[in-house]
């Protein structure tokens, strides 16, 4: 079968596919259909804009679609950049200006002061699925975190956006470099599909 994510984020849509593979299902994201415009994320929560997108796309095949909203949370900067993650450095910004953002934010905050410690922040990333039927108007949702530092000192080269800069103390690494099935297993996103998976699993009991 077949999986519809509303997703144009290439990172994610790389992740859903690991996860979904051994479950037989083939994921298609919004690069295979072109036709359909861009949901406006103007949520205040990760849920919120989470449901915008199941429930927009849903709508507009006819078939069930899984959204994902997510972002970093730090807590130094008062929990920003949050819902605004994939425009922090602005519109159409790439990962790369978005981490070059937040240490700018990050080393302002020190004041010139140098520490020489790595570590700038607590952080966490969080992710919202949605899962939106729009043959009976039914939603499912789950919401995953992981607990994290930011670091000075960006290091790896897998994962996707701000992961290179997303220390995990208890593994000595950043989530770039952590394979994919090392990140599914601690990431926000992977606790949210296995929240999600438990509960379509007890629906199906019902
Ligand atoms: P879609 O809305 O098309 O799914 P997007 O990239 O705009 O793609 P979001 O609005 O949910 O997605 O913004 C999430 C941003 O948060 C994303 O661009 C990343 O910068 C960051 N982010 C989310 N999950 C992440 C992860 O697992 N690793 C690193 N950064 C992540
Ligand atoms: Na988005």
């Amino acid at each position: 079968g077949i999986l519809i994510v509303a997703t144009k984020n290439a990172g994610k849509i790389r992740e859903f596919q690991h996860a979904f593979a051994p479950l037989g299902l083939t994921v298609k994201s919004m690069f295979d259909y072109p036709e359909l415009p861009d949901v406006v994320e103007d949520g205040t929560t990760f849920a919120e804009n989470a449901l915008k997108k199941s429930k927009q796309i849903g709508e507009a095949l006819g078939l069930p679609v899984l959204a994902d909203d997510s972002g970093l949370c730090v807590d130094a900067l008062d929990g920003r950049p949050g819902v605004y993650s994939a425009r922090y450095a602005g519109e159409g910004s790439s990962d790369g200006d978005n981490n070059l953002k937040l240490l700018s934010e990050l080393e302002r905050l020190k004041q010139g002061e140098d520490t020489g410690q790595p570590l700038l922040s607590t952080a966490r990333f969080v992710c919202a699925l949605s899962l939106y039927d729009p043959s009976t108007a039914a939603e499912l949702t789950a919401e995953g975190a992981v607990e994290g530092w930011i670091t000075s000192e960006p290091a790896g080269g897998g994962g996707f956006g701000y992961d290179p800069l997303f220390y995990l103390p208890e593994f000595e690494k950043t989530m770039a470099e952590l394979t994919l099935e090392e990140k599914q297993s601690v990431s926000h996103r992977g606790m949210a599909l296995r929240l999600l998976t438990e509960k379509l699993a007890a629906q199906g009991d019902r």
